[in-house]
């Protein structure tokens, strides 16, 4: 009898062993939980990369890792996207970096209006420029993955189709973006794309300068019947984790994530480069929107203006220290590295 009991009780710890040696490597019973925030609308593409990136964690962690998704601004806005994750009020955010142009100088190199041709492209650039200079305004933070918009075109309730039309226009642009839209003789309004709708509607701006899905996804080609191509500029964006949140992960976890930031980088632009096809479709077929291409002669005169950008933000930061000249000459290479 006592041998009996004996015997199940060895099988019941032997059950037990199975089954914990079964459990996948990482999970245990209770997932560790993660908050990312994000400030435009959920069906935009920083919040469409979001959910991707949390449906990848989730699965490829066996559920050791599960992601809260805050989209619209309902944890932290645009501006307090890097202080509020550095203080832990999210655990991850999703920033844009041209929204801080003094802040993110380095990685903000990437919206010099050196012709960066796609999302796709730009998103390698700068994920390779991030990690060969990591710039001390990422020290406090672990960065998960980086990534750009399509170049941007103007958006306008008015037709731009010369240097005239352009001319004291208010259209709303951000960080190297406004610098662009000023040197073409725009009245540049700046403010987040999350505030873009409400200045649209009250008219405080009559178009906007950004990758064109924003036509489909904020419905702006309701409002902007003119689209005035120019493919000049991308705006950078980063995804950063609270560094001790990182650090409290199993290192099993963290290979995952650190694989997938370039990949999600990737997919990213691939995602982004693909949307802004869908939105031009629509927005001419459903909406009738004009798309106007400048004349050979105009686009010339247009980019003429643009020279003296580069070189002044050389200038500006080299004075601050930074190897202005290698990063310019860096983002080229990779640009041609890339576009082959
Ligand atoms: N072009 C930048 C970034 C951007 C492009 N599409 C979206 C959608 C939602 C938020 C930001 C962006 C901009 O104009 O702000």
């Amino acid at each position: 009898m006592r041998q009996k009991t004996g015997m199940a009780v060895l099988a019941v710890l032997m059950a037990v062993l199975v089954a914990q040696a079964l459990v996948p490597a990482g999970a245990s019973a209770e997932p560790m939980k993660l908050t990312y925030a994000n400030f435009p609308p959920a069906p935009t593409f920083p919040c469409v990369q979001m959910e991707r990136w949390k449906t990848e964690v989730e699965k490829r962690t066996n559920g050791a890792v599960a992601v809260q998704t805050f989209p619209g601004g309902t944890l932290l806005g645009a501006k307090d996207m890097m202080d509020g994750v550095i203080a832990g009020t999210a655990d991850i955010g999703c920033l844009c970096m041209a929204y801080q142009p003094g802040r993110f100088i380095i990685t903000n190199a990437t919206s010099l209006p050196l012709g960066i041709p796609n999302a796709l492209v730009g998103s390698k650039v700068l994920w390779d420029l991030f990690n060969k200079y990591k710039p001390e305004s990422f020290a406090k933070v672990k960065v998960l993955t980086m990534f750009v918009s399509a170049p941007s075109n103007i958006m306008s309730r008015v037709p731009v189709r010369n240097a005239k039309d352009i001319e004291g226009l208010a259209l709303r642009a951000s960080g190297g973006a406004a610098v662009i839209l000023k040197a073409w003789g725009a009245n540049a309004v700046g403010m987040p794309m999350s505030a873009t709708p409400e200045a649209l509607q009250k008219g405080t701006v009559k178009g906007l300068f950004s990758s064109l899905e924003v036509m489909k996804d904020f419905k702006f080609a309701e409002l902007c019947k003119y689209v005035t191509m120019t493919d000049t500029v991308i705006y950078p964006f980063a995804v950063v984790m609270n560094m001790d949140k990182w650090k409290a992960l199993s290192p099993d976890v963290q290979k995952v994530l650190e694989a997938l930031g370039p990949e999600q980088a990737g997919w990213t632009g691939e995602y982004m480069d693909g949307h802004v096809q869908e939105s031009v479709e629509w927005s001419k077929k459903d909406q009738k929107v004009e798309f106007i291409e400048l004349s050979a002669q105009e686009k010339a005169a247009w980019d003429k203006k643009l020279q003296f950008i580069t070189d002044k933000w050389i200038e500006d930061a080299k004075g601050k220290g930074i190897p202005a000249e290698a990063i310019v000459e860096d983002i080229k290479a990779s640009m041609a590295k890339y576009a082959k």
